[in-house]
C-alpha cells in the first residue's frame, strides 16, 4: 500500500557512526550489523481501529531515530512496516461501529500516514498490508504444514462441520524463547492477554500460535491452495512479511515492549522452522510503554492522547515530537500536558538560538569539529538512542551562549532537522 512523503532531510558534514543499542534478545548493548552497506530494519505497524496515540507515536519515533542514525552514518536503509489490516480486534470494533471493516481500516491508514507525516517520520520504503500478502503469507502456513512444523486443530461446530484450524508445534522448536528470554511462568502471564488462546482444546502445547484460522461465519475469509478457507493468525504475517521484503538474517525488528512475547517470540520461532536456525533479525529494539495516569495507553482500554486531536486543535507537531524524544525509549513514562508545555518553551528557545545564529557571518566552515555540537548530538544518539542527553547538549550550548563556532560544522536547523527530525 502508499506510504507517505518522505520529511526533508539537509545533508550534514562529516558522517556519524552505526548506532548502538540495547539488544532485548541477548539483553545486551549491540552495533547493528550492517550488511554489504545496507541494514534492513523493520517495525511492527498498527492495527488500524483507532487512531495514532502517543504509544505508537513514541515507538514510530523511535524507530525513526534509528533510521536516522545509520543514514547518517552513511547505510543504506531497507525499512519495511507491516499493517495489520485484518485481525480480531479490527473486525470486533467495525462490528461494535456498524461499519465495514474496510472501511474503518482505509480511514485509519490515512490518519495514520497523515500523523506520521506529521511528525516527520521517514516513510518506509515498503508498508505492507495483510490483505495484499494473503498469498505469501498462506505460503509460509503451507511450507510450514509441509515440513510437519504445523498440525491441525479440529473445530467441528454443533452441526459437526467446520474446517480444522492451524498451529504451529513449538515443542519441536528449540529456538522458542530465545527472543523473548522470558520464563513459562512470565509467558503465562502475558499470553491470553496478547491474543494467545492456551487453553484451547486440541493444542499440543499451551503457547502454541494460531497459523491460520479457518473461517467463522461472518468473518472475512479467503481462499488458499492447500489450507482451509480462512485467514492468517497475527504472528505469520510479520514472520512472512519480513523475510519476503528484507531476506532473512536483517538488522533489527523493532516494535513496543507489548511485543517481545508472544508476537516477536512466535515471529522468529516461525521464520527459523522454515528457514533455519537465527533466520529472523539479529537484534531486537523495543520502545516502552507509555501511559496516562499510571496506566499502560491503550486501544482497548480507551485511554488515549491523540496525535491527529492534538493536531486539530493546532498543536505544534514538532513540540509533540520533542516530547517523546525527551524521554529515553527504554524508560516507561506517562503523557502530561506540563512534558507539552515544557516541549512547546524548549522549541520556542530553540528557535530563537536558530534565528540568531543562521545568519551569523562567522558560522563555521563545513567540515565537522568533534567538540562542536554536532558531534556531541551524534554521539549521545548513537549510544542507544540516548535522546534526552542529546536535548541537554542542544540546551548546554544555548546556555552557554549559542557561539556559532561551537555548533561544530551545521547549523542548529540542520543537525535538529536531519538526525532529530524537527522543523525549527
Ligand atoms: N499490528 C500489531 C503489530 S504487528 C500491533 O501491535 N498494532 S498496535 O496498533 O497495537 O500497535 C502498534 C505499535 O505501537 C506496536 O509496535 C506496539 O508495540 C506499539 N505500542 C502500542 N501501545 C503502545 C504504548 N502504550 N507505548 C508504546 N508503544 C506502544
Ligand atoms: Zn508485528
Amino acid at each position: 500500500m502508499i506510504s507517505w512523503p518522505a520529511p526533508a532531510r539537509t545533508p550534514l558534514p562529516g558522517r556519524g557512526v552505526i548506532p548502538t543499542i540495547h539488544d532485548t534478545a541477548t539483553d545486551a548493548r549491540r552495533q547493528l550489523e550492517v550488511t554489504d552497506g545496507t541494514a534492513g530494519v523493520y517495525v511492527c505497524g498498527i492495527t488500524p481501529y483507532d487512531a495514532t496515540h502517543m504509544g505508537h507515536a513514541a515507538t514510530y519515533v523511535t524507530v525513526d531515530l534509528l533510521n536516522r542514525a545509520l543514514l547518517d552514518a552513511g547505510a543504506q536503509v531497507r525499512f519495511v512496516e507491516n499493517v495489520t489490516d485484518v485481525d480480531d480486534p479490527l473486525l470486533e470494533r467495525a462490528t461494535r461501529d456498524g461499519v465495514d471493516w474496510r472501511d474503518l481500516a482505509t480511514s485509519e491508514i490515512q490518519l495514520f500516514r497523515d500523523d506520521m507525516s506529521a511528525l516527520r517520520v521517514i516513510p518506509p520504503d515498503h508498508l505492507v498490508g495483510v490483505v495484499e500478502s494473503i498469498d505469501l503469507i498462506a505460503r509460509d502456513v503451507r511450507a510450514l504444514l509441509e515440513v510437519g512444523a504445523a498440525y491441525r486443530v479440529g473445530r467441528a461446530d454443533a452441526t459437526g462441520h467446520g474446517e480444522d484450524d492451524l498451529y504451529l508445534d513449538l515443542s519441536a522448536q528449540e529456538e522458542f524463547g530465545r527472543t523473548s528470554g522470558f520464563t513459562e511462568h512470565e509467558m503465562d502471564e502475558v499470553f491470553a492477554d496478547r491474543g494467545g488462546d492456551p487453553d484451547r482444546e486440541g493444542k499440543r502445547t499451551r503457547f502454541d500460535p494460531l497459523l491460520w484460522r479457518a473461517a467463522r461465519p461472518g468473518e472475512p475469509s479467503w481462499e488458499a491452495d492447500g489450507l482451509p478457507v480462512g485467514r492468517p493468525g497475527w504472528h505469520i504475517e510479520c514472520s512472512a512479511i519480513a523475510v519476503e521484503y528484507l531476506g532473512t538474517r536483517f538488522a533489527v525488528q523493532c516494535g513496543g515492549t507489548d511485543l517481545v512475547f508472544p508476537h516477536h517470540e512466535m515471529s522468529a520461532v516461525q521464520a527459523s522452522a522454515l528457514r533455519g536456525e537465527g533466520a529472523f533479525a539479529r537484534s531486537y529494539l523495543h520502545q516502552a510503554m507509555v501511559g496516562l495516569d499510571g496506566e499502560k495507553m491503550s486501544k482497548s482500554k480507551g485511554n488515549l492522547v491523540l496525535v491527529s486531536r492534538l493536531r486539530a486543535q493546532g498543536e505544534d507537531p514538532a513540540a509533540i515530537r520533542l516530547v517523546l524524544l525527551a524521554h529515553h525509549y527504554r524508560t516507561p513514562w506517562d503523557w502530561t500536558d506540563e512534558a507539552l508545555a515544557e516541549a512547546r518553551a524548549r522549541l520556542g528557545r530553540w528557535r530563537e538560538a536558530d534565528a540568531r545564529t543562521r545568519e551569523d557571518v562567522t558560522r563555521p566552515a563545513s567540515t565537522p569539529t568533534p567538540a562542536g555540537l554536532l558531534g556531541a548530538v551524534r554521539r549521545r544518539i548513537a549510544d542507544d538512542l540516548d535522546t534526552p542527553g542529546a536535548l541537554v547538549e542542544i540546551d548546554a550550548w544555548i546556555e552557554r551562549g549559542a557561539d556559532p563556532v561551537d555548533l561544530g560544522g551545521a547549523p542548529l536547523h540542520a543537525i535538529v532537522e536531519t538526525l532529530l527530525g524537527l522543523t525549527l
